[in-house]
């Protein structure tokens, strides 16, 4: 995926990506493999009909750890930002293209530091959902529009799961 090429580039993070369309991992194998590879921020991209499997797949991630962030991104994201973030266990929305919002933001989470001023983005604060606007194109942003991150040596690990618990016809892992 793009997004995973780009946080592995700019930002040095370790990325697996866990297609379970094609794996068909069910709940069971899905908190195992988050349990085993104990992501420091989890990804999850889906179309709105896909809606039901982020629920449980964000609630599988906030069992293993209630603290770890989960991003929600992609078309149903990009359609519906408001309806995605009201879902359980999702706390940012990613809204359009993901590439440079996805960096900024898991960087400032790694370093808590302040979102507020991450362009597309959606997110609760006090039981207000706080949207800001249209995220950065990644064709037209030109050099120094992507911040670096400051602890570039630190693992960040992401675990982007397009998602469908709906697929369990094809076995095999990615
Ligand atoms: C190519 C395409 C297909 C292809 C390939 C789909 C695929 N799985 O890759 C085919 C023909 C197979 C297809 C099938 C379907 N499609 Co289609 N498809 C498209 C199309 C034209 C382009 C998608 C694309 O590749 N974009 C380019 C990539 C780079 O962008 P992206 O995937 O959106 O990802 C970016 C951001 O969304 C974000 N992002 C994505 N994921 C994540 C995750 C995180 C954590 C973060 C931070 C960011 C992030 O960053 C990415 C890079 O910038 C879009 C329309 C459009 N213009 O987007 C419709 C679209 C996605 N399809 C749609 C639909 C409905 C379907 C079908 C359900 C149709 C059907 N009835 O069968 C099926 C579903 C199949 C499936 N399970 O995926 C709808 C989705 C609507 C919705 N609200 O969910 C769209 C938006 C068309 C529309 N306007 O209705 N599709």
């Amino acid at each position: 995926m793009n997004i995973a090429a780009y946080l592995r580039r700019d930002y040095q993070c370790e990325v697996k990506i866990e297609d379970i369309r094609i794996s068909g991992n069910d709940r069971f194998d899905l908190e195992s493999a988050i349990r085993a590879y104990a992501p420091g921020v989890v990804g999850i991209s889906a179309l709105t009909h896909e809606s039901d499997a982020v629920s449980w797949i964000a609630e599988c991630v906030k069992r293993v750890n209630a603290d770890t962030p989960v991003l929600l991104g992609g078309p149903h994201a990009t359609a519906y930002p408001e309806k995605a973030i009201q879902i359980p266990g999702i706390d940012y929305v990613v809204v359009g293209e993901g590439e440079i919002t996805a960096g900024q933001l898991i960087e400032r989470l790694f370093n808590q530091g302040d979102v507020s001023d991450i362009k597309g983005i959606v997110y609760k604060k006090e039981d207000r959902i706080i949207s800001s606007g249209r995220g950065i194109s990644s064709a037209r942003a030109g050099a120094g529009a992507t911040e670096k991150a400051t602890a570039a040596s630190r693992a960040l690990r992401i675990c982007l799961a397009p998602t469908s618990h709906h697929a369990t016809s094809m076995a095999g892992s990615s």
